[in-house]
């Protein structure tokens, strides 16, 4: 029993709570978090922060520090016998649908999904700061193009309301902040809110389907025992406990259940920076549904040895199991099992294994009694870096993680467990890389995953929407960006209050053509284009508010619309340029194209006489 402790304790400076809580780490080996203290009476106030400190992780980790000390201890012990956690298992490749070709069956599986859609919830893990991006803000405010500038958050929210409206129902949007990104993302909401509340038609994020779940660090761990790690006398080291924290907090704070009650089937989790996802959401969870899955992974051809997740079938005695094989321990796990050169990749350097891109759809009729039978904790892991062949000492603090994605682990047999793999460029392109990491990866032959390859292959996407609708798209070219090389062709940005589905897009859009270096921004539910030719670096941008409806029909536009311009060296250097331009290392700049913004519903034209109100 530690003797300062124990003075601290009888001394009667501190609360009842606080001796409470000095008397429960005493009982899990924690006494040397005191040892340091002053004789008591002085530095009450540092010593009471620090019990705050410990206070407030014991009360959000269900079980509290003891039970987070209990399971590290286990975790470490298996980690120092370097236990592998997939021992006896031999991974093979997943079953899996392939939606990778926009055919008839991806437009089914996209029907299918928007049946059901009405069921959605989407789960917006945002807690991660952007070390790897070298960005100072929050993710989600990045914008994601620049043509319109619309932000990740926006664009979520954006297909979250529009997808709403077509079914009729207010979807439910929970987003997962943490201590470094809570305050941001509120005000950033706030911005959101604002925003809906000057729409003329209520096509805005409404404040009641928006839940903001914050996430808590853990204790750091300073070795094999499991020591609470200190930062000075008064205070203990806190680190992420990663983004698996999103089903600790769904069932703690009780949202899971709510979304369950309020008549959820289904939630879509998502990332921070892949607007591309709202691309292959729908057909995702047309295929959970249409082969009752109780979890599906969104799933992209991956190169081997590439810093994205492997979705694996990992065969064993008891059975098999499909689940995310994170990339930093497949080579192992393969070198160990069915190929000595680890995740090399075949002769192209593909790997066999889909990657994962952490777009998860999970029903509610398997999320909830996991969420129960494990109060959220998911598949706890811990991965210290070692000192010495001891195994017992570390060269910095660890701490337990959870990845969000390792919901399967719980499941039991009767739970299916499926992976839809689609085409990259169409459903995942992040922004998670800073230029020079992107410029080394895509020298390597690798996707670059940075601000630039996440806009060229959003216009990418729908500049795809438009060809399948049998517009004639100028072939794409190829640009660089700050040594980046990313695919160059017309800017187009279709709005999902334009368009949700495939369907959608070949509806309204009919004949035209669009030269590579021409912009169109299409931003209304009522807007439709037929014979449209846009010239050269001409540009079009048309918005319409709900209830507006305009046919935009016969007219060719050569005007110079928007070009690129690349950032000079002064200008990168310039701290008035803002961070979002710099990231991906030019602007849009905006000469004469022809903008059409209608804020009145009514009945509008757009044809070689111009632009006319019908009714
Ligand atoms: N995040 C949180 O909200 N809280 C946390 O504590 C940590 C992260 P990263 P990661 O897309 O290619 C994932 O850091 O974890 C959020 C998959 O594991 O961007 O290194 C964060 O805000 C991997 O299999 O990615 O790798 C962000 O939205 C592969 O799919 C999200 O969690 C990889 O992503 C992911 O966090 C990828």
């Amino acid at each position: 029993m530690s003797s300062i402790a124990q003075d601290h304790i009888t001394h009667g400076s501190l609360t009842a709570a606080e001796a409470a809580l000095m008397e429960g780490l005493l009982s899990i080996e924690q006494g040397h978090l005191f040892e340091g203290w002053s004789p008591p009476g002085g530095d009450l106030e540092a010593k009471r922060a620090m019990l705050a400190q410990l206070a407030r992780v014991d009360a959000s980790y269900p079980g509290g520090l003891a039970a987070y000390v209990t399971r590290a201890r286990t975790l470490l012990a298996a980690s120092r016998e370097g236990a592998n956690p997939f021992e006896g298992l031999t991974p093979e490749r997943p079953e899996a649908v392939d939606l990778s070709e926009l055919d008839a069956r991806y437009e089914a599986m996209e029907q299918r999904g928007l049946e059901a859609a009405a069921g959605l919830g989407v789960v917006l893990v945002a807690g991660g700061l952007g070390e790897r991006l070298g960005y100072p803000g929050i993710k989600v405010d990045i914008p994601v193009e620049v043509t319109e500038g619309r932000s990740y958050l926006e664009t979520y929210a954006d297909w979250l309301v529009a997808l709403g409206r077509r079914v009729g129902r207010r979807l439910p949007l929970v987003i997962m902040t943490s201590g470094q990104t809570h305050e941001a993302t509120l005000a950033s909401l706030e911005s959101l809110w604002r925003q809906a509340d000057e729409r003329p038609d209520g096509a805005g994020l409404d404040r009641a389907q928006v839940t903001v779940l914050r996430q808590e660090l853990v204790p750091a761990l300073a070795d094999d025992a499991a020591r609470v790690a200190l930062d000075g006398p008064y205070a203990v080291q806190l680190k992420p406990h990663g983004h698996g924290d999103v089903h600790l907090l769904m069932h703690t704070s009780g949202a899971a259940a709510r979304l369950g009650e309020a008549g959820c089937t289904h939630l879509l989790f998502i990332q921070d920076t892949n607007a591309q996802v709202i691309n292959g959401a729908l057909a995702a969870l047309g295929v959970s549904v249409d082969s009752s899955l109780a979890f599906n992974t969104v799933a992209v051809p991956r190169m081997g040895g590439e810093a994205v997740g492997a979705i694996s079938r990992l065969v064993g005695a008891d059975g098999a199991l499909t689940i995310n094989v994170e990339y930093n321990q497949l080579d192992a796990l393969l070198r160990a099992t069915v190929d000595p050169a680890g995740d090399a990749g075949d002769e192209a350097g593909r790997s066999p294994f889909p990657g994962n891109t952490n777009t998860l759809v999970v029903a509610m009729s398997a999320y909830l009694p996991t969420l129960a039978a494990s109060e959220g904790i998911i598949a706890e892991f811990v991965n210290p870096k070692y000192a010495d062949a001891t195994r017992t000492t570390f060269k910095k603090p660890t701490r337990l993680e959870t990845m969000m994605q390792d919901l399967p682990r719980l499941f039991g047999a009767e739970q299916r467990v499926g992976v839809t793999v689609m085409d990259r460029a169409w459903s995942f392109s992040a922004d998670k890389n800073a230029v020079s990491d992107a410029r080394a990866k895509a020298a390597a032959g690798r996707p670059p995953e940075c601000a630039a390859s996440a806009e060229a292959e959003l216009y990418q996407a729908n500049r795809r929407k438009l060809s399948r609708a049998g517009v004639q798209v100028a072939a794409d070219g190829q640009a660089t960006w700050r040594g980046v090389p990313v695919a160059d062709g017309a800017r187009v940005v279709l709005s999902p209050r334009f368009a949700l589905t495939l369907g959608d897009v070949a509806a309204r859009v009919s004949g035209g053509s669009l030269d590579a270096a021409s912009t169109l921004v299409l931003d209304g539910a009522g807007i439709t284009l037929r014979d449209v030719h846009l010239r050269g670096s001409a540009g079009l941008w048309v918005r319409a508010v709900d209830g507006a409806s305009l046919r935009v029909e016969g007219i060719t536009l050569d005007e110079a619309g928007f070009h690129p311009v690349a950032l000079t060296e002064e200008e990168l250097a310039d701290p008035a340029v803002p961070d979002f331009l710099k990231i991906r290392g030019y602007r849009v700049v905006a000469e004469a194209p022809l903008v059409v913004e209608l804020e009145e519903p009514g009945e509008y034209v757009l044809d070689a006489e111009g632009l006319r109100r019908l009714g």
